[in-house]
């Protein structure tokens, strides 16, 4: 999984100088792991620099230096997810079909649950019959109510009525889900900022949290993902999902650098549980262990 992404270049920098030839062969390997060749330039000439001034002497010292510099690229400190100070939080989920949205929206309203919290469902992905039906097994499973309409239902309408029955119903906490593509020609983009403006128009402020969903095993698409959703709301986290079918896993440093946005969660299975936070420091450690 998390473990060892970058075994192999930790293997072949052992015992080995930190030449010209070794910085080009790491920056291949990095780039085989499905960090972007920006970020892989960025994190190898940091390398070259440091053995500029002398830093590295040792195969130990230079891959400590890698380490660091995928630390910093990942950040730190511990990134909870945020709770509306009064009233009702709203956390917003998007991404394209098939990343893990409708599965992470079940594991954290189970997580939520088993917090004491009381979490209501919003099914505003109208597009799939079977996407309400999978949201409302999570909501049983999770013992929270669901909101959803017919399938084809305007989803931005959805968004309200779920306000509005955790309002009426004591629950404090929606969790909305929204389609990965629409009936219509009508923009996704354009969908899911009529959402958040839902959230504006009933709470007086955006969703506490819009989470985009990426598959971690889909390399660099993601990263456009990152930026094409970016533009449609300002998102606040991402959540990194199949952590536990991938042998690569790169992309989250690219996406961590060249969106600026935090990675919060990382999905490692499809189970309740398989969802836990992010921590930039121990995943850097675990990445080169
Ligand atoms: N192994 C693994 N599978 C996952 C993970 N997260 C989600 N899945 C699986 O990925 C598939 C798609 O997940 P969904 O939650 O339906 O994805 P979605 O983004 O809601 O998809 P659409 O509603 O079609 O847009 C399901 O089979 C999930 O069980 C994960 O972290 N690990
Ligand atoms: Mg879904």
């Amino acid at each position: 999984m998390l473990k060892g992404l970058f075994r192999k270049v930790t293997q072949s920098m052992s015992g080995r100088k930190l030449d010209e030839e070794m910085l080009e062969e790491l920056e291949e390997q990095l780039v085989m792991s499905d960090v972007s060749i920006d970020t892989a330039g960025h994190l190898i000439s940091g390398l070259r620099e440091a053995a500029r001034r002398g830093e590295v002497p040792t195969d130990e010292d230079a891959i400590q230096a890698l380490q660091d510099g995928v630390a910093s690229l990942l950040g730190s400190g511990d990134r909870p997810l945020r709770f509306a100070a009064d009233g009702i939080t709203v956390w917003l989920f998007v991404g394209v079909n098939g990343v893990g949205k409708t599965t992470s929206v079940g594991k954290l309203a189970h997580k939520l649950s088993q917090q004491g919290r009381k979490p209501l469902l919003a099914a505003c992905d109208t597009f799939r019959a079977a996407a309400i039906e999978q949201l409302q097994e999570w909501g049983r499973r999770a013992d929270a109510p669901v909101v959803a309409a017919q399938s084809g239902a305007d989803p931005a309408a959805v968004a309200h009525d779920a306000i509005a029955a955790a309002r009426s119903r004591g629950r404090d906490i929606v969790l909305i889900d929204t389609a990965g593509r629409l009936h219509t020609k009508s923009n996704l983009m354009n969908e899911l900022s009529k959402i958040a403006r839902v959230t504006e128009r009933e709470l007086g402020r955006a969703p506490e949290e819009t989470l985009l969903v990426l598959d971690a095993s889909t390399g660099q698409n993601g990263l456009t993902q990152a930026q094409s959703f970016a533009g449609s709301a300002p998102l606040t986290g991402l959540i990194l999902t199949k952590w536990d079918g991938t042998a690569k896993g790169g992309i989250i440093l690219s996406v961590a650098r060249e969106t600026g946005v935090p990675v919060k969660l990382i999905g490692v299975g499809e189970k309740a549980d398989d969802l836990i936070a992010f921590n930039p420091q121990k995943f850097a450690e675990e990445m080169f262990s």
